[in-house]
């Protein structure tokens, strides 16, 4: 790895650079985790890289979503794995919830070597597999999955997605969680829960929210899932970075 000084007022920001390059050198991101990696950044500099609070909600909302759900599934692709795997583990164990590798540039040698990764990371089960299932309407290698995992899932956490495989979930019944930096993305539209925040920063914030909600009543937990209005808070985005915007010049 590039030798990154820590003084440097971009460290964070290099240092994930590193991090995704190097994993695709790995063989674990695709070389097109590297242009999403990109888009990511732009949106999260306008954000001011941090969790803003109609998020929060977000995050809290998706991480009653977990607790409720039977089957809750948490899919993993490269660039997840990249920079939050010990993360997503843990929020994995918490809930507890599987976890699946679900990818859209699939090859037998990515599915094993992300599964690896996890796996040493502290992963106990990876689904993805055996890809003994498909979702239904989608006509790339996003498809397939688990019975046991993703195909048979109440809730689903979807971090860079693409938009088809969001909408296939949804039109089968499931709750979709979203994690996109992006709030005009389709997958943003149409996931039943928008988390626009890195996944790095997202990802910890939902596990905490997990254990300040593990004590709260089926009725609590019920009630900030059905009152939850994904429409309205892409909505207040969207007026958040205006209004940030606007404030710069
Ligand atoms: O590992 P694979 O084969 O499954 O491929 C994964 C990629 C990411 C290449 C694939 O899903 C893809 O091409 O995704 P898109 O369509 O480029 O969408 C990725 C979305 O994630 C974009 O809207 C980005 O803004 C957003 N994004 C990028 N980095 C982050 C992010 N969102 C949250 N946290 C990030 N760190």
């Amino acid at each position: 790895m590039a030798t990154i000084p820590k003084n440097h007022p971009r460290y964070m920001s290099l240092l994930t650079r590193e991090k995704i390059s190097q994993a695709m050198k790995n063989g674990i991101v695709h070389e097109t985790g590297l242009i999403a990696h990109g888009r990511g950044e732009a949106f999260d500099y306008l954000l001011g890289e941090k969790t803003i609070s109609p998020v929060e909600l977000a995050e809290k909302t998706a991480a009653a979503a977990l607790l409720y759900a039977k089957n809750p599934v948490l899919s993993v692709n490269g660039n997840v794995v990249a920079l939050s795997a010990a993360e997503y583990i843990s929020l994995a164990d918490c809930i507890p919830a599987k976890i699946e590798v679900n990818l859209f540039h699939r090859t037998r040698e990515r599915i094993d070597k992300i599964s690896d990764e996890l796996r040493r990371c502290g992963a106990k089960k990876v689904y993805g597999m055996k890809a003994d299932a498909q979702i239904p309407g989608l006509d790339h290698d996003r498809a397939l999955c688990d019975k046991d995992g993703i195909f048979s899932a109440d809730a689903v956490l979807v971090p860079l997605e693409d938009g088809d495989r969001c909408l296939a979930l949804k039109n089968m019944g499931k709750t979709v969680i979203a994690i996109d930096l992006n709030p005009l993305s389709r997958t943003a539209k149409t996931a039943s829960i928008t988390i626009v925040d890195n996944v790095t920063r997202a990802i910890p914030n939902i596990e905490q929210w997990v254990h300040k909600l593990k004590d709260a009543s089926i009725d609590e937990i019920k009630d900030i899932v059905e009152t939850w209005d994904n429409e309205k808070t892409l909505g207040e985005i969207l007026f958040f970075l205006s209004k940030r915007l606007n404030s710069l010049f």
